[in-house]
Parts: structure tokens; C-alpha cells; sequence
């Protein structure tokens, strides 16, 4: 049995397969984890829904934001051209459920070390304790009233963490830090704005600071940030986007011994 987490797919439906070829997965023994944002871009979106719902006593994924955004579009009955194969899908009542029950983080141990997932990343003002509290958080809150939540989640603001933070403005930032995140400054504040990898003051990647609160057998594993190409220089940090839907890589790795597998677009191995 092996744990394999898979980077942002978003409708890379070739490439997923390809991808599942490659690592020769069983779904009866086999686990595929994934970092998030299924789908929207690429062309297979309803295709890639599909096979998690055709696996799912296999497969983990937690949100990306652009799950997010398909959850929003389904309940609040909007279109959209990229996603209208699912919106109008016969079992669209079924995405939705399987859609609505993911975590924005997963944990999971193997051999002695702690692997945390999640589709941005973890920010250093959270203990990994409290980051998981806040993901249950938001699980409780879709699980409740997941119309008003969607509705309430749009914006930048507020752009630092406080504790003492409520309703829609502390699920918005807990969903903000969670799936959307690239820069941070020193205290925390989100710099939503920057999306290059150019070097700007007060705007640090914010796994150059979550990197000293992890003991040497925790790692996390994120996506989302496909300039990246995976490279964050970091041992027990590691980014999965590889950028598949720009035409670049879809991208494993095997929780059990790290090592990486990957296709390129249009499924050319
Ligand atoms: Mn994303």
C-alpha cells in the first residue's frame, strides 16, 4: 500500500490517467491524495469529478480555490463557460456532496513522520495544531450553512489573522491563508496581490517562514503556486504544482519513500 499525493489537476484529465498508469495504481491498495484544485481551465474537469467519485474509498483531496469557486457556482445556481460540463452534469447532486465534505487540510502519518496537506500552504502564525482546528472550523461551517458561507468568502480583506476574528471575516481569511496564499510579511498580513517570484521587501513566500516551525519529521505538501515549478529549496517543504494545464507537468510524489513521478501535458510520458 502506498500514499501518493497528486498536484493541481484542474481538468488535466489525460494526464491524471497517464499519471495513475505511472504509479500503477490499485485502487484496492493505494491511496491518491490530492492538493487540490481539481478542476476549471483545463477541458476534463467533469472527467477528473468523475474518477474521484468512481474511486472514492481510495482518494483524499482537500479544497483548492477553484473548487471553492465550482461549490459556489453549484449552490448559487451561476454559469460558467470553463465549468458548465459539471454544472449541467446528471450527477451533479453527487459532486456536490463528495465536493462539499473535503478539508482544506489533511493529515497523515507514515513511518514515524507527519505529512500536512494543503492547497496553498500552512502560515507560520499557525501551530499545526491550530491550523487543524481551523480547517474543521471551516468543514463545520460548509457542513452548516455552506450557501451563506460561499456567498460571504470573496475578497482580500481582512489581510492578517487575529485570533478574536468572527464570522465570515475569520472564515474568509482561514479560507484566504489556506488556498490562495503565495507571499506573507513578517507578522502574517496575506499579500494577495503579488503573484511573481521577482524579490519584493515585505513580501516573504510563506514557506520561507512556516520552514522553522517544523521539527525535522513533519513535512508539509502544497500546490497552488505553479511559478514555482515545485521549487521551494526546502527538504521538508514541498510544492506539487508543476503547472500541467500551462502545458508543463502533472507531478506525485509517494508519501513512503518521496520519491516524485511525473507526466507531461498531453500525456506524453
Ligand atoms: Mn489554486
Amino acid at each position: 500500500m502506498s500514499h501518493y499525493v497528486i498536484g493541481d489537476v484542474q481538468g488535466c484529465y489525460d494526464e491524471l490517467i497517464a499519471l495513475t498508469n505511472k504509479i500503477k495504481f490499485n485502487p484496492d491498495k493505494d491511496k491518491l491524495i490530492f492538493a487540490g484544485d481539481l478542476v476549471n481551465r483545463g477541458t476534463k474537469s467533469l472527467e477528473v469529478l468523475n474518477f474521484c467519485i468512481k474511486n472514492k474509498k481510495s482518494i483524499k483531496a482537500v479544497l483548492g480555490n477553484h473548487d471553492l469557486y465550482l461549490l459556489y457556482l453549484i449552490e448559487h445556481k451561476k454559469r460558467n463557460e470553463s465549468l458548465k460540463k459539471i454544472l449541467n452534469a446528471d450527477n451533479i447532486v453527487k459532486i456536490h456532496k463528495w465536493l462539499k465534505k473535503l478539508p482544506l487540510l489533511l493529515k497523515f502519518e507514515i513511518n514515524k513522520e507527519s505529512f500536512w496537506i494543503s492547497h496553498a500552504g500552512i502560515p507560520h502564525i499557525w501551530s499545526l495544531k491550530t491550523a487543524k482546528n481551523l480547517s474543521k472550523e471551516i468543514q463545520t461551517a460548509l457542513k452548516n450553512d455552506s450557501f451563506r458561507l460561499l456567498e460571504n468568502m470573496w475578497g482580500d480583506t481582512p489581510s492578517k489573522w487575529k485570533d478574536n476574528l468572527k464570522d465570515y471575516k475569520r472564515y474568509r481569511i482561514i479560507i484566504n491563508y489556506f488556498t490562495r496564499m503565495r507571499y506573507l510579511d513578517k507578522k502574517g498580513a496575506l499579500k494577495l496581490g503579488k503573484k511573481n517570484l521577482k524579490p519584493e521587501k515585505n513580501h516573504i513566500p510563506w514557506f520561507e517562514q512556516t520552514k522553522d516551525n517544523l521539527k525535522e519529521n513533519e513535512t508539509i505538501i502544497f500546490g497552488h503556486w505553479a511559478a514555482l515549478e515545485g521549487k521551494t529549496n526546502l527538504k521538508n517543504i514541498i510544492g506539487l504544482d508543476t503547472g500541467c494545464v500551462w502545458g508543463n507537468k502533472l507531478t506525485a510524489i509517494r508519501l513512503e519513500d518521496k520519491k516524485i513521478f511525473q507526466v507531461k501535458k498531453y500525456g506524453n510520458i
